[in-house]
């Protein structure tokens, strides 16, 4: 059983992007563990979202931890920008990249910790020849592109098959969950084995609810739950 409480990840494209040092700071004080960027290209998904001087900027006015997201087709090309931009997690997607093995070294030698996101239609083996590279595997609960969008309940299995994989491997890898983490299905994620807990639409920046209050629902879903 793990004993630390998930992390919980903000995603800051759900954030109020003409007030985002305010949204920053409400996230800061409310406690959760790190930032999380959806960078989008507009080809690897139907949207076109932030960008490096979105992580710069960010970086001048927080310590949190920057967890980006590249929702790009061949990530490799931007991995400099990215890294110069502060980045202190690198997520790319198995779909996007054809060498993954050489493009996780590039992202490690540039100072950052390199990330490996799954689709929800792609099969988990896709990683396991690249599993003891990584020290976050993302599973996507909705096909990338866009807040708000509804879970994909045959995605959810793979979270605890995702754990035994890398677990089997000797790796201790965060296993981060992403789309649809709703005070609703959150315990179930971190029943399953969910680690980092990326916070959008559904939770911390839901309708109705300010920042502090949501990161509070959140945390208190899933605080009794058993891993
Ligand atoms: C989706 C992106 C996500 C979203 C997050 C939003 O393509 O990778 O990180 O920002 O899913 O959360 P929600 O609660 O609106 O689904
Ligand atoms: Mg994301």
């Amino acid at each position: 059983m793990d004993t630390q409480p998930p992390k919980i990840s903000a995603s800051l494209m759900c954030a109020d992007l003409c007030n985002v040092e305010r949204d920053v700071r409400a996230l800061e004080q409310a406690g959760v563990d790190w930032l999380h960027f959806d960078i989008m290209d507009g080809r690897f998904v139907p949207n076109i979202t932030l960008g490096p001087d979105f992580v710069r900027a960010v970086r001048a006015i927080s310590d949190l931890p920057l967890d980006v997201h590249l929702m790009v087709e061949e990530p490799e090309r931007y991995l400099p920008q990215f890294l110069d931009a502060g980045s202190d997690i690198l997520a790319i997607h198995v779909e996007a990249t054809r060498h993954l093995r050489r493009t996780l070294q590039l992202i490690r030698e540039g100072g950052a910790r390199p990330a490996l996101c799954l689709n929800p239609a792609t099969p988990l083996d896709a990683i396991e020849y690249a599993a003891d590279l990584i020290d976050m595997l993302v599973i996507m609960t909705v096909d990338p592109g866009f807040a708000g969008q509804k879970l994909i309940p045959t995605a959810l299995p793979k979270i605890a098959e995702a754990k035994e994989l890398l677990r089997a491997r000797g790796s201790d890898a965060e296993i981060q969950v992403d789309g649809n983490v709703s005070f609703e299905h959150a315990p179930e994620m971190v029943a399953q084995g969910a680690t980092v807990l990326v916070a959008g639409s559904s939770s911390v920046f839901r309708k109705g609810l300010s920042i502090e209050e949501g990161v509070k629902r959140l945390r208190a879903a899933v605080a009794t739950q058993e891993r």
